[in-house]
């Protein structure tokens, strides 16, 4: 952790607090905002996207251990759905499918499987890992944001 750079409005509230991350010295920094208030998926992207980010994307071990680290391994949103083509996971971030490779390294086992109708992606506390489950359910959710210069 870097830099911390809060910009807020007149209302005091924060309008993109987000802070910068490295997953190491070498690697591109990213700008991550835990909000820990509870919304439903379509809810918590448009939320993301106001902010002028989207939803996180975890594709990697690294991504997903600094995730845990933010949000305590507690339930979150993650950047992941297959809204449009069942199967076909897409991230918000770049719009790219999840790989078989991805999709080994950062969800539980067995996971996703569509049980019931499942199209929206979360980080499952209780195996810390991803799940696909319906849309409706309400948690937090982590945004990201690319960077535009040195700070978030
Ligand atoms: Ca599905
Ligand atoms: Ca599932």
């Amino acid at each position: 952790m870097i830099y911390v750079n809060q910009v807020y409005l007149n209302n005091s509230l924060p309008i993109f607090p987000h802070q910068l991350y490295k997953l190491d010295p070498d690697a591109e920094p990213v700008c991550l905002r835990d909000i820990t208030a509870k919304a439903n998926f379509d809810i918590a992207r448009s939320t993301c996207v106001s902010y002028g980010g989207f939803l996180i994307s975890i594709k990697t071990v690294e991504k997903l251990e600094l995730f845990k680290s933010i949000t305590s391994g507690q339930d979150r949103w993650v950047g992941l759905d297959d809204i449009d083509v069942e199967g076909q996971f897409v991230w918000h971030g770049d719009g790219s499918n999840l790989t078989a490779v991805q999709e080994k390294a950062v969800f539980s086992s067995g996971e996703p499987n569509n049980l019931g109708e499942e199209d929206c992606v979360q980080f499952r506390a209780h195996v810390q890992k991803l799940n696909d489950l319906p849309c409706h359910h309400k948690f937090g959710f982590v945004c990201e944001r690319s960077l535009p210069g040195s700070t978030c």
